[in-house]
């Protein structure tokens, strides 16, 4: 517990980008010092868009003190201590890079850059400034039930590792008639659902066995090739107007790869926007020698967990729902059964992102995290390429 006489130190944060992201992002700089006894004080500094209006808007909404239309402004205003980086994947390197350059700490939305090169200039960047925190936005790793699947896996319960199946499955983009937005786009997103949301099923795969992908072999497909252009991005896809014009997709739509994980086991990976019904069905098995687990985002309180000691009469998937005061963070919200919901995860991210820069820590996942990420996705890219050649990823990160 904090000293309630001792008043805490101050982390001035300012905010790039306001639009889903960015809204996550400010409920949990918000909330996480009401319901979290938190070692900062955490202050809402500004928020930075280049519309004058439109950030201004965002500002009053979402609750921060003030706004920037120049990110280099305000990465460098001295009541900023922390920059969180809530823009598409293009300006990720560059606006990070300055941030810990001006002596900043820095947040930053997944995945870590567009490419390979850009994320290990952000790693660079990070290293050079070792008290400086610098942390990648997978925050599916924050929901309570993927932290007691790392648990139960670390703490030997399912044996050795043996397979992952994991899917990340939504439907936004299927109807054909959905309109661009930069997530369409491989200039700004760098790729599609294999970067956007295929990302987050290889960070977790990784944070809950525990071992990294070694390689892998991959199909990308693009099913809609031209959509219409709207005149403004609102939530997930664009919106308003559209008089007729058409403009090419230029990403994945969905990407299928098998991967070899380093402790032996083999791995299966699906991340589709073209799931009719499936919303945001984050869906993980691990099998292992001495039981599984399965979880479905759809279902995010829960976890399943079958255990291959139990008598065979009796055996079956424990349904354990993951709502006690004993599991991660769950003691901070409600009672026992009441559960938590998407943005509870980002709270989680921004507790844990502020207990360490107070201990002067490195909470995990970093940008050496994000990297290892990235060269998986680069290597999903050059295997896709070449017919689904079998392709080994190299081990850089943490
Ligand atoms: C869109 O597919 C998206 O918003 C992702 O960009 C997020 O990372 C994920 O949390 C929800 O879906």
């Amino acid at each position: 517990m904090t000293d309630p006489h001792v008043p805490a130190p101050r982390l001035g944060v300012g905010m790039v980008g306001y639009a889903f992201m960015g809204a996550a992002h400010s409920q949990a700089w918000r909330n996480a010092p009401r319901f979290f006894d938190l070692p900062m004080a955490v202050d809402m500094a500004v928020v930075g868009g280049r519309d004058r209006d439109r950030v201004a808007a965002a500002a009053r909404r979402l609750g921060w003190r003030d706004t920037e239309t120049d990110w280099r402004a305000l990465v460098t205003r001295d009541d900023v201590d922390l920059v969180d980086v809530c823009t598409p994947g293009d300006t990720h390197a560059e606006i990070a890079v300055a941030a810990l350059a001006a002596g900043k700490h820095v947040l930053c939305e997944k995945p870590l850059a567009n490419t390979v090169a850009e994320a290990r200039t952000m790693v660079e960047a990070a290293q050079a400034v070792p008290d400086r925190v610098a942390m990648v936005g997978f925050t599916y790793r924050r929901v309570p039930a993927i932290q007691l699947a790392r648990t139960l896996v670390a703490d030997g319960r399912i044996g050795t590792v043996r397979h992952v199946r994991a899917q990340y499955l939504q439907d936004w983009i299927a109807d054909p008639q959905v309109p661009l937005s930069w997530r369409l786009d491989r200039q700004r997103a760098g790729s599609g659902a294999l970067g956007d949301i295929g990302a987050h099923v290889v960070d977790l795969a990784q944070f809950i066995t525990g071992e990294r992908l070694t390689g892998v072999a991959a199909m990308l497909e693009t099913f809609v090739h031209e959509r219409p252009v709207a005149d403004r991005f609102e939530g997930l896809a664009g919106s308003g107007s559209t008089d007729g014009a058409t403009g090419p997709v230029t990403v994945d739509d969905a990407a299928v790869f098998l991967a070899r994980l380093s402790g032996g086991g083999l791995a299966t990976f699906e991340a589709t926007r073209f799931a009719y019904g499936r919303k945001n069905a984050i869906r993980l098995e691990v099998n292992g020698s001495r039981g599984s687990l399965a979880f479905d985002f759809e279902d995010m309180n829960v976890l399943h967990y079958f255990d291959a000691s139990d008598p065979a009469a009796t055996a079956g998937f424990r349904r354990i729902v993951v709502t006690e005061p004993e599991h991660a963070y769950v003691a901070a919200w409600w009672p026992a059964g009441h559960g938590l919901g998407y943005e509870h995860a980002f709270t989680h991210q921004v507790v844990d992102l502020v207990r360490g820069v107070a201990a002067g820590e490195h909470p995990a996942p970093t940008f050496a995290d994000g990297l290892q990420v990235q060269l998986v996705l680069d290597a999903v890219q050059r295997s896709a390429a070449d017919d689904a050649r079998w392709t080994p990823i190299a081990d850089e990160g943490a």
